[in-house]
């Protein structure tokens, strides 16, 4: 017998609106420029391509008071709505998204949409966040106002009305389905609200003293048929020195073999169930190398260096 392919979509939601540089806007042509779709058909997936979402562009607006301190709120619930909306489309249909930013404020839609469906389904959820950040500022605590820092606060309830509610329930995702992986620079601010919800964090300390192997056998561990992973991969969690195109650089990060095997162990659960690609900013790439390097890396996503010797 053989099993049918897995079935995926493709999201393009071409927002930077959380986000204090242009560009990531950008990044879902860049990633089919890299031949994303190609790339997981050879794989042997059923992949269609709804191409992008439209909405409106961004405005680069002040820190506004009306709107808790943040930029361009009312752009980003418009795309995080339309993000949700169309990663619950996808489910509907039988299809694994997979939501191509744009900005990481796009996750609170896509990931809402997650739990929504979990819920459902009546599974229980675990979130993999492989960031350089923790995104975890709240309209209060954020130093930038940019809502691209604030999307797990959004799913842990806190934060506009518009952005906790999306998934039908608030908060969408409770603190123990939460795992981050890589982080470096985290706000003290969100330090402290990693600590008072008991979020398990794999940060690059942890990496450098467990190293990966050991970190995602933690991060993956108690995984079964009843849960929903959902993988939310920034481009900052890797090391600027291969992935220069993003928008908040932070040296450190995870290095090419680390990246491979902390995707290939994802894979080898079997479990993913949907997948976030942000932050990817073609305008402060050189010649697309960074969205390459993370279409390789989510070819190892969906198993394809897995075949050797296994
Ligand atoms: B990203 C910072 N914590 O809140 C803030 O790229 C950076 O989605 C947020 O991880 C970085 O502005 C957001 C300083
Ligand atoms: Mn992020
Ligand atoms: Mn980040
Ligand atoms: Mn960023």
């Amino acid at each position: 017998t053989t099993t049918p392919p897995l079935k995926v979509s493709l999201i393009g939601a071409p927002s930077d609106a959380g986000a204090s540089l242009l560009g990531s806007a950008m990044g879902p042509d860049a990633l089919r420029v890299a031949q994303l779709g190609p790339a997981l058909a050879a794989l042997g997936l059923d992949v269609l391509d709804t191409g992008n979402l439209s909405g409106p562009v961004n405005p680069r607006g002040p820190r506004d008071p009306q709107a808790a301190g943040l930029r361009n709120l009312p752009e980003a619930i418009f795309w995080t709505q339309a993000v949700h909306d169309a990663v619950w489309a996808q489910f509907q249909a039988g299809r694994m998204p997979i939501m191509l930013g744009g900005d990481h404020h796009l996750a609170a839609g896509s990931i809402s949409a997650v739990a929504r469906h979990a819920r459902a389904q009546g599974k229980k959820l675990r979130v993999l966040w492989l960031d350089a950040h923790s995104d975890i500022n709240t309209p209060d605590t954020s130093p930038s106002g940019n809502i691209h820092g604030i999307p797990v606060a959004n799913l842990l309830g806190f934060g506009p009305h518009e952005l906790i509610s999306m998934s039908g329930e608030t908060p969408a995702i409770k603190p123990e389905s939460m795992r981050y992986v890589g982080i470096r620079s985290v706000d003290e601010h969100e330090k402290r609200m990693i600590r008072q919800m008991g979020i398990q964090a794999f940060d690059m300390r942890a990496i450098d003293e467990l190293g990966m192997r050991e970190a995602m056998h933690r991060v993956l561990d108690g995984l079964d048929d009843d849960t929903h992973l959902h993988v939310s991969f920034d481009a900052d969690f890797l090391d600027p020195e291969i992935a220069p195109g993003t928008g908040t650089r932070v040296r450190g990060g995870a290095t090419y073999r680390e990246a491979q095997l902390c995707m290939e162990m994802i894979a080898d659960t079997g479990r993913m169930t949907s997948l976030d690609v942000v932050e990817v900013n073609p305008a402060l790439d050189i010649r697309n190398q960074t969205a390459e390097l993370v279409v390789d890396l989510v070819e190892s996503l969906f198993g394809k260096s897995t075949l050797i010797n296994r």
